[in-house]
């Protein structure tokens, strides 16, 4: 098991998907340039040894490649899902150790300082340097403890700005400690191993704690300390830890930031974070990651358990499901489904139902036959060139609940969605797909045969 943020980059090292920048290069834009480009081209995870201003290297773009995240994830595939859903279904509860290599140094009080980290400035137009990669974890007295991802706007040496709304759990945490007038105690875990990570991004019940998914993954509790100053545990190998709480009754105005539907979101009165302490390994990675236009890491952390839980949704009412794919151009909007309908209108029941889940909704959902690769996008274009006809196969639903950060939606949390039934139609004859044997097996040399 991978069990910090090290040891993956070990195994990237040795898969050669991770390139080191050795020149000086900038946290503002220069880290982030080097993000999009290499996000873009599917290339290598990128190594800053030299962050101008830092004495701390800079690790970005992890999971802007799907291959990455399934080598974080220790899984194939064909197995990715099932090995998602069984963590999900088998929870195992984090377990609280005395010490921890994110204990390697503390520093408290004045001696923390935002200014410590390489903290990265990423699109023109952005506020200014933003946390992005962090897992704010915080606890309730019901619902327990959660753990999801928030941007930090650095606003100065101890504080800062944080995007967490209802009905992100965050928020919802936060709105009850502010009605009681309270502070709301968060840690901010910054460069932990994949299964923690990707855990942050399970949108599961309120209830759920999301290390004991990532447990239920590897088999083993997720190891956890206490913080030093604030009543929360965190992942004992962090790289850095950030001690805070979110201050009750205050606002300050955040962004605009480079969101992943690849637009600023704008501006706005947003919840402040104060610092109490920073703790980290000796000698720390920091870790960035970038949202804006696809693919990046924001995009490759949230696609896959937006897949897999809605492969599990669907499975239920039907277990011919081939496939789930959230697209890389659809930023977490569009979804494609692959299955063997085995009965008049099914395809439509799972159309349906995969429009109308909780809190994870497609904009758009594509339904096409097992033999189409719902991952390849020409393939899917084909289907929809040959098998559909929009006035019969199209659903259009107005004023349903909408992604919030769609620029195209007429009022906000408001928008139109649509499915689109791509399946040939069922139990009629259809025209034959065309076959040439022995062409996925020819070899030819130098190019298929690597
Ligand atoms: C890199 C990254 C950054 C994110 N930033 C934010 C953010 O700033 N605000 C937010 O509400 N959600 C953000 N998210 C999405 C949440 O982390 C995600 O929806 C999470 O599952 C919410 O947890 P919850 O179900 O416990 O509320 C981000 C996701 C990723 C992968
Ligand atoms: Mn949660």
């Amino acid at each position: 098991m991978l069990k910090d943020l090290r040891s993956f980059l070990q195994v990237l090292e040795e898969r050669g998907d991770l390139a080191h920048i050795t020149e000086p290069v900038d946290p503002r834009f220069g880290v982030a340039a080097g993000m999009q480009r290499t996000s873009s081209i599917q290339g290598p995870a990128l190594w800053f040894d030299h962050v101008v201003g830092s004495s701390m290297p800079v690790v970005g773009a992890l999971y802007a490649a799907r291959r990455r995240a399934l080598w974080g994830l220790e899984t194939t595939p064909s197995e990715l899902f099932d090995r998602f859903v069984s963590g999900l279904k088998h929870p195992l509860p984090p377990r609280l150790v005395s010490d921890g290599p994110c204990k390697e140094v503390i520093l408290a009080g004045d001696d923390a300082d935002f200014g410590q980290l390489p903290v990265c400035t990423h699109n023109r137009k952005d506020a200014g340097a933003f946390i992005t990669m962090g897992l704010q974890i915080a606890r309730h007295p019901a619902y327990g403890s959660n753990v999801s991802i928030h941007r930090m706007q650095i606003f100065d040496a101890r504080t800062a700005g944080m995007l967490c709304v209802q009905p992100q759990h965050l928020g919802v945490y936060y709105a009850e400690a502010e009605a009681r007038g309270e502070p709301l105690e968060v840690a901010v875990a910054l460069g932990c191993d994949p299964y923690t990570t990707f855990c942050s991004q399970v949108q599961g019940s309120i209830y759920l704690d999301e290390f004991a998914v990532a447990g239920g993954w590897m088999g083993e509790p997720v190891e956890l300390v206490r913080c030093e100053t604030i009543d929360v545990a965190v992942p004992a190998t962090s790289e850095i830890v950030l001690e805070g709480e979110l201050l009750p009754g205050e606002r300050r105005w955040e962004g605009p930031f480079g969101e992943y539907p690849g637009y600023y979101s704008p501006a706005g009165p947003r919840p402040v974070f104060k610092l109490k302490a920073i703790t980290h390994r000796r000698n720390p990675i920091y870790l960035a990651g970038m949202a804006g236009m696809p693919p990046t890491d924001n995009h490759g952390m949230k696609d896959i358990p937006f897949e897999a839980m809605l492969y599990d949704r669907l499975r239920q009412i039907c277990p011919t499901i081939r496939d789930v794919c959230s697209t890389i151009g659809g930023v977490c909007k569009h979804v494609v489904i692959s299955m063997r309908p085995t009965y008049l209108s099914q395809a439509r029941d799972v159309l349906l139902a995969a429009l109308t889940t909780e809190r994870i909704r497609p904009k758009l959902v594509i339904v096409v036959d097992e033999d189409v690769d719902a991952r390849d996008p020409v393939q899917v274009e084909w289907a929809l060139a040959t098998r559909f006809q929009a006035d019969r196969d199209t659903v259009v639903f107005p004023r349903a609940v909408a992604q919030w950060l769609d620029p195209s939606t007429p009022l906000p949390d408001i928008g139109t969605v649509m499915g689109i039934d791509a399946t040939r139609p069922y139990g009629q004859p259809f025209w034959e797909k065309v076959d040439v044997p022995g062409a996925d097996s020819f070899v030819i040399p130098g190019w298929t045969d690597q």
